[in-house]
């Protein structure tokens, strides 16, 4: 029997989006990830199969090998630090960005070393070294828009989306880091190994991703049918 291919995919919004996109693909699972209890989901396509897992550990399932695949943020990535891993593809989803953000009139002079409280602390402290500051990390584990309003840290820095969770806190963002959107990464060895699987099941969730493309089309093919 041929060796599945296994797609590690990030729980949570990441995982409703990119259901969609699967599902294009022929990978749909064979039970409701979200009321299942079982951890390897068997999909609709032949040789695929599911593992549905916390965020942070996608890319370590991916690196070692235990999927082939995987969907991850790359607020993830950017923190896992990607040894072992290829991220060929950008699904453009679950996106939002990394920002700095504080309270409005927080005193944020060059000379005075910020304390900045965040889950992404490598991204924080690559973030400030390449701004030549040097800062404390407080590393927290949710939440992290509390910590200027108890006086915990100067600034914080987290992901903002439609910046609500901000601006209910009277938090307002001030630099961008990055721009956030979910990979498709790949296992060094799976990319090898399993080339042309992997290859394949690459370019039809490219396909899927590109919904503007697929709109275009299907304007052009209704238009032809207009006789235009
Ligand atoms: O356990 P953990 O919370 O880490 O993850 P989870 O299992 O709850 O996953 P989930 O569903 O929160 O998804 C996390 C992933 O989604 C991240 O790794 C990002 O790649 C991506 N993503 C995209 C986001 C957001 N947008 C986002 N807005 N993850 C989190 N948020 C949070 C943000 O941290 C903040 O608390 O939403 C809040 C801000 O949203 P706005 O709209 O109020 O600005
Ligand atoms: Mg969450």
């Amino acid at each position: 029997m041929i060796e599945p291919l296994t797609i590690a995919v990030s729980k949570g919004r990441i995982l409703q989006e990119s259901l969609p996109l699967l599902a294009q693909a022929g990978i749909v699972p064979v039970e409701d990830p979200d009321r299942s209890r079982r951890l390897i989901l068997p999909t609709g396509r032949a040789g695929v199969r599911l593992v549905v897992i916390r965020a942070a550990d996608v890319p370590t399932y991916v690196q070692y090998g235990a999927a082939d695949l995987g969907i991850t943020g790359k607020d993830v990535l950017l923190e896992h630090g990607g040894a072992g891993l290829y991220e060929p593809l950008d699904l453009g989803i679950a996106r939002c960005r990394m920002m700095v953000a504080g309270l409005p009139d927080a005193a944020r002079e060059p000379g005075i070393r910020l304390r900045v409280a965040t889950k992404y602390v490598a991204s924080t402290r690559r973030y400030f070294a390449a701004q030549g500051r040097q800062v404390e990390i407080i590393k927290l584990y949710g939440s992290m828009e509390l910590a200027p309003l108890v006086g915990l840290a100067d600034c914080i820095v987290d992901l903002v989306d439609t910046g609500g969770t901000l601006k209910a806190n009277g938090l307002v963002p001030l630099d961008l880091v990055a721009e956030i959107s979910s990979r498709v990464i790949v296992n060094k060895a799976a990319m090898k190994m399993k080339h042309d699987r992997v290859k394949a099941l690459l370019r039809e969730l490219e396909e899927a991703a590109r919904p503007s493309d697929r709109d275009r089309r299907s304007r052009r093919h209704a238009g032809a049918g207009e006789g235009r």
